[in-house]
């Protein structure tokens, strides 16, 4: 739209300005230039942290009972800037922190208990084993202290049976031609003998010459007889631990002492006076016997023989 303004030409110039006048009142009004205007104006002064905050609402949970205080949902700093806030528990969460603490120090109680009873139960049972194994409840296959304080307080309990002395070491021949007796029940008669506070056991062979020497104490005891080919001997010897691992029986009365023959194989050089064929372990032998002629054999722990020998602690 042109306006053309003329000095000269009537009131053209007069008419021009109401026009423009009206023009203006009308623009000012209208909804688009109003929101321009709106948007060129300074803006007003944003809320800050620095001003007083609105006050808190309360919102209760009604599950746990517990309130919640909503701050104001949106602060606005100087520069612009905005920080959304979030739920906050309220003033009435002190019950519920009071309450878990509580809770954690019962439970921490209980734990501390429960491992102490459990470390004192211990203790007393280790105490107990200890004083049972003093006492000798092991049995003659458990620790050697029964066997041992048994003999300190026996002295000398040999039996009647005479003792004589070899290598260091101390020995008796037990038994007659009218005895009957199993490995099993020489083993146990050997365990309850002492000869000067020192444990019997089954005797021990570890060369020709105790072999020797203990075939001749045999032929010479007063009940020795060689009616049926002679009498035989238990000697110290099983394989009860493991099948074909021979081994002498140990000083605290285990089977498990000095291997002697493994896989029929005499083990590091270790005597031993097997007859030929044995030991064959024929139907179950896993017990060492001399027989009259001072050869070995495996036989059934349970069959019956007349001797045994019995060899003492150094
Ligand atoms: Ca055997
Ligand atoms: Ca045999």
């Amino acid at each position: 739209m042109c306006v053309r303004r003329s000095d000269g030409v009537g009131n053209v110039g007069g008419m021009n300005d109401q026009f423009s006048t009206l023009l203006l009142a009308v623009a000012t009004e209208t909804p688009i230039l109003n929101l321009r205007r709106r948007i060129l104006s300074p803006a007003p002064p944003l809320r800050t942290r620095s001003r007083p905050q609105p006050s808190n609402h309360l919102i209760m949970d009604p599950r746990t009972a517990t309130d919640y205080s909503l701050a104001s949902p949106l602060d606005v700093d100087e520069d612009g800037s905005f920080t959304i806030n979030q739920l906050k528990r309220g003033s009435s969460d002190a019950p519920f922190e009071r309450f878990s603490e509580t809770v954690r120090e019962y439970v921490a109680l209980f734990l501390s208990s429960t491992f102490l009873i459990a470390f004192m139960a211990f203790v007393i049972a280790i105490c107990a084993m200890d004083k049972v194994n003093k006492m000798g409840g092991g049995g003659p296959h458990g620790p050697d202290d029964h066997w041992k304080m048994r003999c300190q307080n026996l002295g000398t309990a040999t039996y009647g049976d005479d003792v004589f002395s070899y290598g260091g070491h101390h020995y008796q021949v037990v038994g007659g031609h009218w005895a009957k007796l199993t490995w099993r029940m020489a083993e146990m008669d050997a365990w309850s003998r002492c000869y000067k506070g020192k444990v019997g056991k089954l005797a021990m062979v570890n060369s020709a010459e105790e072999n020797e020497m203990l075939v001749a104490k045999l032929h010479a005891h007063g009940g020795y007889s060689s009616v049926g080919g002679g009498d035989a001997a238990w000697l110290g010897g099983a394989d009860l631990e493991t099948e074909g691992t021979w081994q002498w029986l140990g000083d605290s009365g285990s089977y498990a002492g000095e291997t002697f023959l493994k896989g029929n194989v005499p083990y590091k050089g270790a005597y031993n006076n097997f007859r030929a064929g044995e030991p064959n372990n024929n139907g179950e032998e896993d017990c060492l016997k001399m027989d009259p002629d001072g050869q070995w054999v495996d036989d059934s722990c349970y069959k019956q023989y007349q001797y045994f020998f019995v060899e003492f602690e150094k």
